[in-house]
């Protein structure tokens, strides 16, 4: 199994709890072995198996949380 090692570009994110949020989040989805967020860069770093999730997948469940993702 190859894990796949994505960071996404995330605005909104303004403190070290919104990077907590997000990181908690990600790591909760099936899959997903890291996850670390720097709210000043504005990136948002995935550890992920892609059998198991996916780049939208992953996207949807930050968004949910109210950030905005770069396309
Ligand atoms: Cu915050």
């Amino acid at each position: 199994m190859a894990i796949t090692d994505e960071t996404f570009s995330v605005d909104g994110m303004s403190c070290a709890s919104c990077e907590n949020r997000i990181a908690r989040r990600l790591e909760a989805v099936p899959g997903v072995s890291r996850a670390s967020a720097d709210h000043k860069l504005g990136r948002v770093r995935v550890l992920y198996n892609k059998e198991v999730t996916s780049n939208s997948a992953l996207r949807a469940a930050i968004e949910g949380l109210g950030y905005e993702v770069a396309p």
